[in-house]
């Protein structure tokens, strides 16, 4: 059963919404959107359809909207950097820009009139934010030193470019991949250390040997929600690192979009990911199901992978496998962005390195292609200061989505609060190991709490006869090899009472001492 004859089955809202008009179908309206301004438009056009471009409608920021791109593998050049920072420059105070948690770059403060102008210029440089949102495929992830570490075992960035422009169908816009039942997110590890957060994505490669040859296990069903969070599972299937990548990839979501119906997931939205078409049918099912799409058998996965490794953060500087080179991770705090700053990134990068910039599933950047004597005076940079290499503990390994500045989901402020309260406990405790903390605004999880070693998850409680903002604390997130998410330590915490309850579980459970 394919979309067109969705027949007797009761389609949820987004669905119908779909059916009327395929939400990329926007796309040739944008010139007559901009034309007629935002509040002119269909509501569903304003608040649904018009992500299929990258759009966000903000309700807490009405008429200036959110774009979200595309950066596979969080590979960019300063001359794209450049134009994304002259695009929220023309915003004032409104302008910004975030690096995101699927190591992606989100600009704040767009107008609606302006987008076809943007659209243009953001094509000009090889960039995109097309299918970045709804029920698309989102930023594919791999490995954010691919090409420059040493230890790699496969460079991740020619497969993910390649699957972005067969999504895509090369930033154009695909109808055969923009119906998926939900969101889908696919990640490719090349390296050891599980940097792409394998059992968070709907997909994910990881390398593995199989007879002696490199490719990929895969992985498949991961996803964090209101819902239920869910670990990804082995599909038991081995891909060379080719173009086989890029079938699979599509098979599966082949399968997905053409099963969505029929298997109930474009009922509920809330049981729409790819792990419930494998609790439905179980993963012998699923492996032939995607085996009959891509017309040829499947090859059982490697005994074992290639994961040993812990999570790096990659800030400071490293030496690259080019002899001579280092890449030198900045710290981005919470990963919010300013024009000025991405202007002053992509100088940096072409005065020192090569041009190229990369980001992180941390928010971060690194900066690659630092010539050996050029590493001190880039040290020596004033944006230095603030985007450090070597930040205080907390701070370093501090992630945080959005919140409540821009996103309505948000029950509290994240990034702002988050920052301070690391900032702080740094300032007080002595803390000899990373302690990576999440916070994230609402269940819907983007500040992935589950993954850190300490997560907040934003709630209301009620305090003194008050609502006030609060968080539910999770412990035992686990990143890099052995991963595996955290749980739910202690519910409804007032925000105002978390330093010193983080305080508290720092010194029980990290070792942190008073300074
Ligand atoms: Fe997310 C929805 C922000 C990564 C799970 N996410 C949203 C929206 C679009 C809601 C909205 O319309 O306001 C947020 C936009 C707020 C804004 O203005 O920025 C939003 N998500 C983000 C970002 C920007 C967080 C960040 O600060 O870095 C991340 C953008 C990634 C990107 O570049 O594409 C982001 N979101 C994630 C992740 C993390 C990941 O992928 O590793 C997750 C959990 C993993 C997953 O998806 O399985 C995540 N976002 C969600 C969900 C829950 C999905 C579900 O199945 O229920 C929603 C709500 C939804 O889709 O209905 C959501
Ligand atoms: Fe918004 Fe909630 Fe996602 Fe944070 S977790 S960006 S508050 S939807």
């Amino acid at each position: 059963m394919n979309t067109a004859t969705q027949g007797q089955i009761k389609l949820n809202k987004i669905e119908k919404a779909k059916l009327e008009k395929d939400g990329l179908a926007v796309k040739e309206e944008l010139e007559h959107f901009a034309k007629i301004g935002w509040e002119a438009l269909d509501k569903t056009d304003l608040e649904v359809r018009l992500k299929w471009l990258g759009i966000f409608f903000r309700p807490v920021t009405p008429g200036k909207f959110m774009l979200r791109l595309r950066i596979p593998n969080g590979v960019l050049n300063s001359q794209q950097m450049r134009v994304l920072a002259e695009i929220v420059q023309r915003y004032g105070e409104d302008g910004s820009a975030d690096v995101t948690t699927r190591q992606n770059i989100q600009l704040r403060g767009v107008r609606l009139e302006d987008m076809p102008g943007i659209f243009s210029k953001l094509e000009r440089v090889g960039l995109t934010s097309i299918q970045s949102g709804m029920d698309n495929v989102r930023n594919l992830t791999g490995s954010p030193v691919a090409g420059l570490d040493e230890e790699e075992l496969i460079d991740t960035r020619e497969l993910l470019n390649k699957l972005q422009d067969v999504i895509t169908n090369k930033g154009q816009g695909n109808y055969a991949f923009s119906n998926l039942p939900r969101k889908f997110n696919i990640a490719i590890e090349g390296g050891r250390d599980n940097s792409i957060h394998a059992e968070i994505n709907d997909v994910a490669f990881v390398p593995a040997y199989r007879d002696g040859q490199l490719g990929f296990n895969v992985l498949v069903g991961g996803y964090l929600s209101a819902q239920r969070c869910a670990e990804a599972i082995p599909m038991g299937v081995w891909v060379p690192a080719n173009d086989e990548v890029i079938d699979l990839s599509c098979a599966i979501l082949k399968v997905y979009t053409e099963n969505g119906a029929a298997e109930g997931l474009r009922q509920t939205r809330q049981k729409a990911r790819l792990m419930w078409l494998l609790d439905n049918w179980g993963m012998e099912k699923f492996r032939a199901e995607v085996a009959k799409v891509l017309g040829r058998e499947l090859l059982p996965a490697a005994p074992e992978d290639e994961i040993t490794q812990e999570k790096k953060d990659y800030l400071g500087v490293h030496a690259q496998k080019q002899p001579g080179y280092y890449y030198v991770g900045l710290h981005v705090p919470v990963g919010r962005l300013s024009a000025e700053k991405m202007f002053e990134i992509a100088r940096l990068a072409e005065v020192y390195g090569n041009g190229e910039i990369r980001l992180t599933v941390e928010q971060n950047v690194i900066l690659p292609f630092i010539a050996e004597g050029n590493i001190e005076p880039l040290l020596s940079e004033p944006l230095l200061e603030e985007f450090t290499v070597s930040p205080d503990p907390l701070v370093r390994s501090l992630v945080s989505c959005t919140g409540n500045h821009y996103c309505n989901f948000a029950l509290i402020e994240t990034k702002g609060r988050g920052l301070k309260i690391a900032q702080q406990l740094d300032q007080e405790l002595n803390i000899p190991q990373r302690v990576r903390i999440h916070w994230t605004g609402c269940p819907n999880s983007c500040g992935q709490p589950q993954v850190g070693d300490i997560g907040l998850l934003g709630t209301k409680v009620r305090k003194d006869g008050k609502t006030v903002e609060g968080v539910d604390i999770y412990t035992g997130g686990k990143v890099g090899k052995d991963a595996q998410l955290g749980n739910l330590f202690r519910k409804g915490v007032p925000c105002d009472e978390l330093p010193e309850v983080l305080r508290e579980i720092l010194v029980e459970q990290f070792r942190a001492t008073e300074k």
